[in-house]
């Protein structure tokens, strides 16, 4: 389904429907996911990367990269591989975020997580199988795109996982355990690393598939760069205002650990008006790309209004 099929007319005027458009690439995306990681031997390693990959989740990371390529005048198809590898890095992030020696969570995605089910040894190993895969992924599986932007993608993502970005981001998380002082300064670095550096490579690395211009790319990086930090936002009211069951991991944690969040800092209302104050500005970068921005509009604005 192409995004102008989620096109529907309401008393005359066109609205965007993102529940089936969301659902259909959803869709989508479990079927090349569950193509890309098949059993095989050793079937321990294999069972433990796809119990955590194939266990639900909202698919958001693959689905920006392929509407960011859609919006850019790539394909679905061009960006299906880059979609799954990133979502495989997502989820090796939250197996190792998981695990005792970091996180110590006992449930993600509504299920057990991935080290209760396998022990410690097999989720770090499934964390690293997913990681190392997802770059072999990108450049056997991409089709019908210049090797350079292909090179350029590895680059991005490679940049986005490592202490420059999800790891750095990790470590200095690790660093503010405990310290009720963490300065505003350093929870949005935490976060602009932890979070927003993976959100701004999924978009990014959509529309270098789809050959944008450097300064459309800049564009795409500031949208994402402001998602990122607004998804961070709804992510640490959502673990003070809703449940487990809601969630599918432990709720109420921020709060039992006295961790500096935003709206410790900023309380729930204010921490609301600046994610969406975020979403707005994000939203103002993609004016350029016109009526193809929908889609990307539309799941700014979701980020806001999600409730898990
Ligand atoms: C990447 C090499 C490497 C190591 C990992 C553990 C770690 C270093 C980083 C932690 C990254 C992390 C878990 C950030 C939190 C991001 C976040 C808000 C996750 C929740 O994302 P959702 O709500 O989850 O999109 P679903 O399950 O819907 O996909």
């Amino acid at each position: 389904m192409v995004a102008a099929d989620n096109l529907q007319k309401t008393q005359g005027q066109t609205t965007f429907d993102l529940k089936a458009y969301l659902k259909d690439r959803q869709q989508l995306c479990e079927a090349a996911l569950d193509q890309a990681v098949p059993m095989r031997y050793p079937e321990t390693i294999y069972e433990a990367m796809r119990y955590s990959l194939m266990a639900g989740g909202k698919r958001l990371r693959p689905i920006l990269t392929i509407a960011t390529c859609e919006m850019t005048g790539g394909t679905i198809e061009m960006a299906m591989p880059t979609a799954c590898a990133m979502e495989m890095v997502h989820t090796m992030s939250l197996i190792h975020d998981d695990l005792p020696a970091m996180d110590n969570d006992d449930y993600r995605r509504g299920k057990l997580t991935n080290h209760k089910v396998y022990g410690e040894d097999i989720a770090i190993l499934a964390g690293d199988g997913l990681l190392a895969y997802a770059f072999e992924y990108i450049v056997e599986h991409t089709k019908d795109v210049p090797a350079e932007r292909v090179l350029k993608v590895i680059s991005r993502l490679g940049r986005a996982v490592g202490a420059a970005g999800l790891v750095g981001g990790q470590v200095v998380d690790l660093e503010s355990e405990g310290k009720t002082d963490t300065s505003l300064e350093t929870l949005n670095f935490i976060h602009n690393h932890k979070t927003a550096a993976l959100l701004e490579a999924c978009v990014v690395c959509g529309g270098i598939l789809a050959g944008v211009s450097e300064d459309d790319l800049q564009r795409l990086s500031r949208y994402s760069q402001n998602i990122g930090l607004a998804f961070q936002i709804i992510d640490d009211i959502l673990d003070i205002t809703s449940t487990q069951e809601q969630l599918g991991k432990t709720a109420g944690k921020d709060l039992a650990s006295q961790k500096v969040t935003y709206p410790s800092l900023w309380g729930i209302e204010e921490s609301r008006n600046k994610a969406n104050q975020l979403v707005a500005d994000a939203c103002q970068e993609l004016e350029p790309f016109g009526e193809k921005a929908q889609p990307l509009m539309v799941i700014a604005h979701y980020i806001t209004q999600r409730d898990r």
